[in-house]
């Protein structure tokens, strides 16, 4: 089934939406290799390109704000939130290209979404949808608007095909960690060590839509604490960790900044930041439950 079709019953400015972000997530796909290099350097082919994330920034700026498809746009290549002439009331908030500084080595990224009403900055549990695309061997789309978490691939003639419909999150014993462990916060290495003595295996690759990904499927956990010298952690609360955090508890999952769910957190302002523990609910109530 197609993703067009598959959106059938949706409001229409919400398809309409997802729609976008699959189109211009097919252009980033064969970007990669049209697009290499940096900002003012020349490509493969001799012509001087931006960055790939900064192009990628404005595909999607082009596409869904210069077009309509939503009022409020926050992007975080971006300072500032971005208004657009719309008939919608719809905000996203975008990460076009996170773990970008992956692609020297060619590792998967990713782009990720959340998706508002009436404006931006706000809890993560007051969004109408998110969705990520992953650009690894296949490039995959997950979404969801409330309903089920739903994930696509993309197939030889340009179309996000269903994979698999209602995703839950996996049962195994994985571990994601950021942040070095010299740095980490007595109550964190006390859940990390529990985990270590329980058996979980780490995986971590510095895209976090990709470990997440992985988590989704496989199960576990992902963390990026907040660690001595930054106590509200690395990752941005609106354009990362609230997005995959609402797609995960959808699929059963739950995510926290280790003391209240995080999809509760009002954010002040666009680029802040905020611990992240997400992935089992066994995991995310392990950390809660630790004293700080
Ligand atoms: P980039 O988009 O700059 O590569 O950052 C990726 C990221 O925000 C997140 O995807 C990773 O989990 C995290 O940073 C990795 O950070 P460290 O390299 O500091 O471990």
């Amino acid at each position: 089934m197609h993703l067009s079709e598959h959106l059938k019953g949706y409001d229409k400015d919400l398809a309409e939406v997802v729609l976008g972000i699959a189109e211009v997530s097919k252009d980033i796909s064969r970007g990669f290799i049209t697009h290499q290099g940096k900002a003012q350097s020349d490509n493969i082919y001799g012509e001087q390109q931006a960055r790939m994330d900064v192009w990628a920034d404005e595909l999607f700026i082009k596409k869904l704000g210069e077009s309509g498809l939503v009022r409020y746009l926050a992007s975080e290549e971006q300072p500032e939130v971005m208004e657009f002439k719309s008939d919608t009331d719809l905000g996203i908030s975008i990460d076009p290209l996170d773990g970008s500084s992956l692609l020297s080595v060619n590792l998967t990224v990713g782009t990720i979404v959340g998706i508002q009403r009436g404006g931006v900055l706000k809890p993560g549990n007051e969004m109408v949808g998110a969705m990520y695309v992953i650009y690894g061997p296949l490039t995959v789309l997950v979404y969801t608007l409330g309903n089920g978490v739903h994930e696509f691939v993309l197939n030889s003639d340009g179309e996000f095909v269903l994979r698999k419909e209602n995703l839950t999150i996996g049962s195994e014993k994985r571990l994601g960690q950021g942040a070095a462990r010299n740095t980490y916060l007595p109550f964190h290495e006390e859940f990390i060590s529990r985990l270590e003595a329980d058996g979980y295996k780490i995986r971590f690759s510095g895209s976090f839509v990709a470990d997440v990904h992985q988590i989704l499927h496989k199960g576990g956990v992902f963390t990026y604490p907040g660690y001595q010298g930054s106590e509200r952690g690395k990752l941005r609360l609106l354009f990362e960790c609230a997005p995959m955090g609402y797609i995960v508890n959808q699929a059963g999952g739950a995510v926290s900044d280790g003391y209240v769910d995080l999809l509760t957190i009002q954010p002040q302002s666009i680029s802040e930041l905020a611990p992240v523990y997400i992935g089992g609910k066994r995991e995310i109530e392990l950390i809660q439950g630790i004293p700080k």
